[in-house]
């Protein structure tokens, strides 16, 4: 069992109850308690840092908050007071650690296997509304991409830690240029300023991508020709197998796929009529379709889906009531994304523990009598 740890300082602010904090930089939302409204309260969100956050004196004038933009016919620095008159448009995405349900990668491995890294369940996600510019905006007022141009750089803001290799620590990630037509800088996430935790002043979004694609207070844009060579993009972040090093050479982690899980209930009680919830998401696909199964996955019931649907890239909740008789129920559920693909039961492990999508992992297993 976890040590209940209390919450870091720089997110004291944030509700006490709804977390498992393994580290100062890695706070999971307890499972259940991502909410009924499709977006998830900014209080309850779960933190991942892979070094530690800028000071709170950057979120002291927003406005004044710098970005350098590189990689088009006129690079410029602009700050933020600049980009909000440059345009606006807000998305709704599951922000979603690569590393979430590493736990079940874990505890699936053969003996002298190992992944390390933090043992997330499934509550390394949320699902945001972000707004702000988009970059293609910023990008044609600023002359177009320049010729070549294959990839959105951005990076981290961060002070390095001294005696570091600087590429060694920076948060700086690289993806595909055809992102260029969905890529946000954000100011405000859920209707608020983003919160110096989150990334604020400035945040860039990558819809459908994974967590550590979203450049947190992020000082440079750049349309580059190559992927960044820091280690956090070519050395981090790829599939390769269990055991194996990370190279530039291995797909990168990028788009999430197609995942559900069941968020209530979470424990038995008496037999009769419960109400199976869960959050349901296609990555960079919209969710078409998820089923739920008591039974251990023998046996599915298509599940509505309830709430607003706020776009491709957000999660579905969905409800689903059903009668459980006396005795041991095994709960999980299965989505289909807009293109056909299937949840699949597991996911096989990879060296980093990313991108898990099995149901069969986040499994909830109770007792009726
Ligand atoms: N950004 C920066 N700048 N820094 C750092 O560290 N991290 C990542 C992203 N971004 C970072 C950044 C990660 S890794 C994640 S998940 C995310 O972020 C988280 O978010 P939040 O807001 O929740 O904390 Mo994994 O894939």
């Amino acid at each position: 069992k976890l040590e209940a740890k209390p919450l870091p300082g720089y997110v004291a602010w944030k509700d006490p109850n709804a977390f498992i904090v393994h580290s100062n930089q890695t706070v999971e939302t307890k499972r259940g308690l991502v909410g009924s409204g499709v977006v998830t309260p900014i209080n309850r969100l779960f933190i991942r840092n892979n070094v530690n956050p800028p000071p709170d004196s950057i979120v002291a004038d927003r406005d004044a908050w710098r970005v350098e933009i590189a990689g088009v016919a006129g690079p410029r620095t602009l700050t933020l007071a600049e980009l909000k008159r440059m345009g606006l448009a807000s998305v709704a995405t599951v922000l979603q650690c690569s590393g979430n349900g590493r736990k079940y990668m874990q505890d699936a491995l053969q003996p002298g296997q190992k992944i390390s890294g933090t043992p997330w369940t499934v509550g390394a996600a949320g699902c945001v509304i972000w707004s702000g510019v988009p970059l293609k905006a910023v990008v044609e007022a600023l002359g177009g991409p320049v010729a070549g141009a294959k990839f959105v750089t951005g990076t981290g803001g961060e002070e390095l830690p001294a005696g570091l290799k600087p590429k060694d620590v920076i948060v700086e990630r690289s993806v595909p240029i055809a992102t260029l037509d969905t890529v946000l800088l954000a100011w405000e996430m859920n209707g608020e300023p983003i919160p110096l935790a989150h990334g604020g002043p400035l945040r860039m979004i990558v819809p459908g991508y994974s967590g550590v694609n979203n450049i947190k207070y992020v000082k440079t844009v750049a349309l580059t020709e190559a992927e960044t060579d820091a280690k956090i993009q070519a050395a981090s972040y790829r599939m390769h197998g269990v055991g194996e090093k990370a190279g530039p050479a291995q797909p990168s982690i990028w788009e999430q796929p197609v995942r559900s899980w069941i968020t209530a209930p979470l424990e038995g009680g008496a037999a009769g009529r419960v109400l199976v919830t869960g959050v349901a998401f296609g990555g960079t696909n919209a969710v078409a379709r998820v089923e739920v199964s008591a039974d251990g996955g023998r046996t599915w019931t298509d599940a509505p889906f309830v709430g607003p649907d706020l776009g491709r890239y957000a999660w579905r909740l969905f409800a689903l009531p059903l009668d459980l008789p006396a005795g041991t129920h095994v709960l999980v559920s299965r989505a289909t994304d807009a293109a056909g693909t299937v949840q699949p039961e597991d996911t096989a492990p990879n060296g980093g523990g990313y991108s898990y999508n099995g149901w069969r992992g986040p499994a909830v297993t109770l007792r009726t009598a």
